[in-house]
C-alpha cells in the first residue's frame, strides 16, 4: 500500500467508513461539511480503525449517479485538510478515474472500487503506477440499476468469474499481486439470501490468495433480519462481522469503529485459540 505493509491475518483489520455524502443510506448528511467530516476522521482513527475509507457518492440501490466534479468537491477538500493528520492510511471509496487520481495525489494509498474495475479499468493503471492497493469488489449492475436485477442463479459462482477476470484486467496492467484485495460486494445487486450465503461461504474466495474484504455494516439485510433502522443495527452487524472473521475475512468494513473493535478483538482471540488457522494466511 505505497510505502506501507500490512500484515495480514494476525489479527482482522479495521476500515472505518466515512461518507461524505447527503444521502448515504446510513450516514447521509452527517459528515457533509469537510470540518465535520475531518472531525470524525480523527474519531475514527482515535476509536481504533486501521483504515479510513472516504467516499464522496452513495452507492445505496437506486442511487444516481453523481458528477466527477461534485464528487471531487466532496471529499478533496476532507483529504487536504487531514494531510498529515492521521497516521493511519486512507482508501478513497470511488469508482472514477479523476477522483482516485486526485486523492492519491492528496495521499490516499488505497483505491476502494466498488464497480470492481468494470467502470473504468484506468483506476488498475493508478494503482499500478501509485502502488496504491486496490479493493476489487463485485457488484451486480450497477447502485441505479441493481434492485432491479433478476436474482443470479449462481452468486458464488458469478462473483468468483467476476474476481478472476478483475485479478487479471489489473495484473495485464501491472498491479502487483500484493496490492490486490477481494470483496464480494455484500448489499450489491444481492438478494436477502444472497448476502448470507456469501458470508457463510466466504472461506470458498481464499482459493484465490488475496486478502477478503467485507462490509456488513448496517446493512439491509441486517434490517431485515432484525427489523431496526440502520442505526440501530450495531449487534447485527457485530454477528455478520464475527461470522466473517470465522469464514476468513481479513478486514471488515464498518461505520461503528469503536463498538466493533471490541466485537473483533474478541472474536480474534477466539479465532487463534490453540494457535494461528493456516487459512489466514491469504497467500496460502
Ligand atoms: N459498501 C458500501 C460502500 N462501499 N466498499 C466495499 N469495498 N465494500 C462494501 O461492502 C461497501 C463499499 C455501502 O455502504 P455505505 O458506504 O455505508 O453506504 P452508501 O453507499 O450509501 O454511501
Amino acid at each position: 500500500m505505497r510505502e506501507r505493509v500490512w500484515e495480514l491475518g494476525a489479527r482482522t483489520l479495521i476500515m472505518g467508513v466515512l461518507n461524505v455524502t447527503p444521502d448515504s443510506f446510513s450516514d447521509g448528511g452527517e459528515f457533509l461539511s469537510p470540518e465535520r467530516a475531518v472531525e470524525r476522521a480523527l474519531e475514527i482513527e482515535a476509536e481504533g480503525a486501521d483504515i479510513l475509507d472516504i467516499g464522496g457518492e452513495s452507492t445505496r440501490p437506486g442511487a444516481k449517479p453523481i458528477p466527477v466534479e461534485e464528487e471531487c468537491r466532496r471529499v478533496l477538500p476532507v483529504l487536504e485538510r487531514l494531510r498529515g493528520r492521521l497516521r493511519i492510511p486512507i482508501s478513497i471509496d470511488t469508482t472514477k478515474y479523476e477522483v482516485a487520481r486526485a486523492a492519491l495525489e492528496l495521499g490516499a494509498a488505497m483505491i476502494n472500487d466498488v464497480s470492481g474495475l468494470r467502470r473504468d479499468e484506468r483506476l488498475a493503471d493508478l494503482a499500478a503506477r501509485s502502488g496504491a492497493a486496490l479493493v476489487i469488489m463485485h457488484s451486480r449492475g450497477t447502485p441505479e440499476t441493481m434492485q432491479q436485477l433478476p436474482p443470479s442463479p449462481d452468486i458464488l459462482r458469478e462473483i468468483s468469474d467476476h474476481f478472476a477476470w478483475a485479478l487479471a484486467r489489473a495484473r495485464a496492467r501491472g498491479v502487483a499481486t500484493e496490492q490486490l484485495l477481494l470483496d464480494p460486494g455484500l448489499g450489491f445487486g444481492k438478494t436477502f439470501e444472497d448476502n448470507l450465503l456469501i458470508l457463510n461461504r466466504l472461506d470458498m474466495f481464499a482459493d484465490f490468495g488475496r486478502p477478503l474484504l467485507v462490509g456488513p455494516s448496517r446493512k439491509s439485510f441486517i434490517g431485515h433480519l432484525t427489523g431496526r433502522p440502520p442505526h440501530e443495527r450495531i449487534f447485527g452487524t457485530a454477528a455478520a462481522v464475527v461470522a466473517a472473521i470465522f469464514r476468513g475475512a481479513h478486514v471488515v468494513r464498518v461505520h461503528d469503529v469503536r463498538e466493533m473493535r471490541d466485537v473483533i478483538r474478541v472474536a480474534d482471540a477466539i479465532l487463534h485459540a490453540g494457535g494461528p488457522p493456516a487459512s489466514r494466511d491469504p497467500t496460502g
